[in-house]
């Protein structure tokens, strides 16, 4: 059976290229930084909403019609919806994807059903896996769409809520382990609040990191060695989300001593709504240590809500690859398509064009980035803005040799320092040059 007819595997063609379903720069195997594409990438396919969303918004119905059967029994559906994801991956040469539990099949009346029908659908899965290739860079557990999560999940003021939540991410951690997920990630689109009125933040927060300790000291005694992500993202659903942005995240990692274990999944337009840049978000997690995995897309500059569009922006991108290749890759992630196609986008070719348009970004800003690494004066203009730092005085400052008093007398003696410009216009013009 075939899912998506009239479409063949998608390859490089160059960038000379004018078929719409062929790679301009996604030369899966060209090296970078020593390093082939496919491998700085992990590209993954977001089974949510992918072979999920049918294109409902709040103000009406989906609009797109699946090529798989939804006539029969849960298993049966799931099976079918799985047996096109995988035709869908490994056509285009995705190699990896990412789930929620319940993406990949209904959620049963009882836990009992759930665990029953997750098994199946892993039984499947790791069937379709072995065949094609194709694996699981993480999975989740949606805690935030049952109403039952309605006031959170592991935040949830009700003590039966946060152990009915803790079920559910045992299920979830049983099936990435049965499908030798790579890692696990943790969203708290619930965890947080609506009101402070009603809300006990400390309290709140203590049992979220109760939560994460219990969950990660399960799946280490199951032997799961992956790393375990938290996705920092402001709201939405929440007011207010515990996990607002990286720093935030950090912060509360180290707090509660979760540090070792986590990593931070850093998701584009997750980044921009919490006011700061992709960018920037790479950077913080990268300065500590805990640049995990991307969840890939993008937001709209006139909305302020989370549209989860393909990614399209060269320069933002060619931005988010200095950073990346500059801290030596991501830690155990890769790049996760968490993006839609428009609700108007209702042809099964979309799904492709929208892929097909992320991966060669990627590849093309991955490639334009290392140009400015290698064969621009960047790096060297930037070393030589921090050089009064690498020898005398100020690299006795750097290793917290010099009081204050000590930073008193050398400015006395050094008199008033010269203006430096910070040529932020070279530096863009730069960057400019190598797309
Ligand atoms: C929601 C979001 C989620 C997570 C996984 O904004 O990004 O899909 O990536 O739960
Ligand atoms: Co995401």
């Amino acid at each position: 059976m075939t899912y998506f007819p009239g479409i063949d595997s998608i390859v490089y063609e160059g960038p000379e290229s004018d078929n719409p379903l062929a790679f301009r720069f996604y030369d899966r195997n060209r090296l970078i930084a020593g390093k082939p594409l496919s491998e700085h990438f992990k590209f993954a396919c977001a089974y949510w909403h992918t072979f999920c969303n049918s294109g409902g918004d709040p103000f009406g119905a989906g609009t797109r019609s699946f090529p798989w059967s939804s006539d029969g029994d849960a298993i049966s559906n799931g099976k079918s919806k799985m047996d096109a994801a995988f035709e869908f991956m490994s056509k285009l040469g995705l190699d990896y994807f990412c789930f929620h539990d319940y993406d990949l099949i209904d959620e049963g009346a009882t836990l009992v059903e759930s665990e029953h029908r997750l098994m199946a659908m892993t039984d499947h899965a790791r069937d379709l896996m072995h065949s094609t290739g194709i694996k699981v860079l993480w999975g989740t557990a949606n805690l935030f769409s049952h109403p039952r999560y309605m006031n959170g999940a592991a935040t949830n003021p009700d003590f039966q809520v946060v152990s009915r939540a803790a079920a559910q991410v045992k299920l979830a951690l049983d099936a990435t382990m049965r499908l030798d997920g790579e890692n696990y990630v943790f969203w708290g689109g619930r965890e947080g609040y609506m009101s402070l009125l009603n809300t006990d933040m400390k309290r709140e927060l203590a049992h979220l990191a109760t939560f994460l300790h219990k969950a990660k000291d399960y799946a280490r005694n199951q032997g799961f060695q992956g790393t375990f992500f938290i996705e920092p993202k402001p709201c939405e659903p929440s007011k207010h989300q515990y996990d607002y942005d990286a720093a935030t995240v950090i912060g509360f990692l180290q707090e509660y001593g979760l540090d070792k274990d986590f990593k931070l999944n850093i998701e584009v337009n997750h980044a921009t709504l919490s006011g700061h840049t992709f960018q920037h978000e790479l950077q913080v997690a990268s300065n500590a240590g805990m640049l995990g995995s991307i969840d890939a897309n993008r937001g709209d500059n006139q909305n302020g809500w989370d549209t989860d569009q393909f990614p399209n922006n060269l320069y933002e991108i060619t931005e988010a690859m200095l950073v990346l290749l500059r801290s030596g890759g991501l830690q155990g992630g890769g790049v996760n398509f968490d993006a839609k196609v428009r609700r108007n986008s209702t042809d099964p070719v979309d799904l492709f064009h929208a892929h097909v348009g992320g991966m060669d970004l990627f590849a093309r800003g991955l490639i334009a980035a290392d140009r400015v690494l290698q064969s621009s004066p960047l790096e060297a203009m930037r070393s030589e803005r921090y050089a009064s730092f690498d020898a005398g005085k100020g690299a006795a400052f750097e290793r917290g040799e010099l009081s204050l008093s000590e930073l008193h007398a050398h400015a006395i003696s050094f008199g008033e320092p010269a203006q430096r410009s910070g040529h932020q216009e070279l530096y863009e013009n730069i960057l400019n040059r190598q797309l």
